[in-house]
């Protein structure tokens, strides 16, 4: 019940603000920030996204979407956040998001850039659409190496529905999440690990919780095949960024097709990758 009230809420927010900031568009393709994280403790990002294939709320198959990561010496994940200090700025125009920070978490040790991409897979039609979220992060420090791990975090709710999900691993970090009619994927390419749970702010060991306790988690690989249930899932990604040196993943969402981009696009990110650290020397 509490959660279809916070359904309801956020349903009423984007009724009185349509143009608010965090839409992509493409086509019929929509996606949708509704909120970001506050604080690096926020749970915000838990339930913070949309994703139709049919231009607007409706035919919404996501709950939420987010990044975590964990830096050197940290005793829990913190959340990617829009909290002062950060140099964080963020621009929705078109297809394209990006959301940045100069400084994450005002630690001084890495800078991140995110970008998301919204493609329309059919044209006029009304069932297709793929996301494609793409994280650079860079090691401030000229003289020692940084280690980070990175999280991505979905909540799909297949049809709208919480319950009723099923959900397979398709190939090596890449997740099937179907109801229905419905197939969308969650996409995680060179994950080191992933984790599938049923959607729980309490239990100890979900996925959900995982990212915003105050315990330091890594992900086990568990949890597929599983369903009808609410599904969660995550990938997580172990970096070693050398002095100045940066690192690039990519976070796929898609809805009745690959979430796999183009291997254009793919080689284009990656191109933007290498751009991002020749700036950065
Ligand atoms: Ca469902
Ligand atoms: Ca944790
Ligand atoms: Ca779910």
């Amino acid at each position: 019940m509490l959660r279809k009230l916070l359904v309801v809420a956020l349903v009423l927010g984007m009724a009185s603000s349509v143009f608010a900031q965090g839409n992509i568009t493409a086509g019929n393709a929509w996606f949708r920030f509704t909120t970001i994280p506050t604080s690096s403790t926020s749970t915000t990002g838990t339930s913070s996204a949309h994703f139709s294939a049919s231009a607007s709320a409706s035919g919404d198959q996501m709950f939420g979407t987010w990044w975590w990561f964990r830096l050197p010496g940290a005793t829990r994940e913190s959340s990617f956040s829009s909290a002062a200090g950060q140099g964080f700025s963020q621009t929705y125009v078109g297809d394209i998001a990006t959301l940045s920070w100069t400084n994450v978490a005002g630690a001084g040790l890495m800078s991140a850039t995110l970008r998301y991409d919204i493609d329309d897979m059919d044209g006029a039609g009304t069932t297709m659409a793929r996301v494609t979220a793409t994280m650079v992060v860079t090691n401030l420090s000229t003289v020692a190496p940084l280690a980070v791990s990175l999280f991505n975090y979905a909540d799909y709710d297949v049809l709208g529905t919480a319950s009723g999900d099923s959900a397979v691993l398709l190939a090596t970090n890449r997740m099937g999440i179907s109801e229905g009619a419905i197939s969308t994927e969650f996409f995680g390419p060179n994950a080191n690990a992933w984790e599938v749970d049923p959607w729980s702010t309490t239990a100890a060991g979900a996925v959900r919780v995982r990212m915003v306790d105050a315990l330091v988690d890594n992900l086990d690989n568990t949890g597929l095949p599983q369903g009808p249930f609410d599904f969660t899932g995550a990938y997580q990604w172990n970096l070693n960024l050398a002095p100045g040196g940066s690192a690039t993943v990519y976070g796929g969402l898609s809805i009745n097709t690959s979430a796999i981009p183009e291997p254009t696009t793919m080689a284009l990110l990656a191109l933007g990758g290498l751009v991002a650290i020749r700036r950065r020397r």
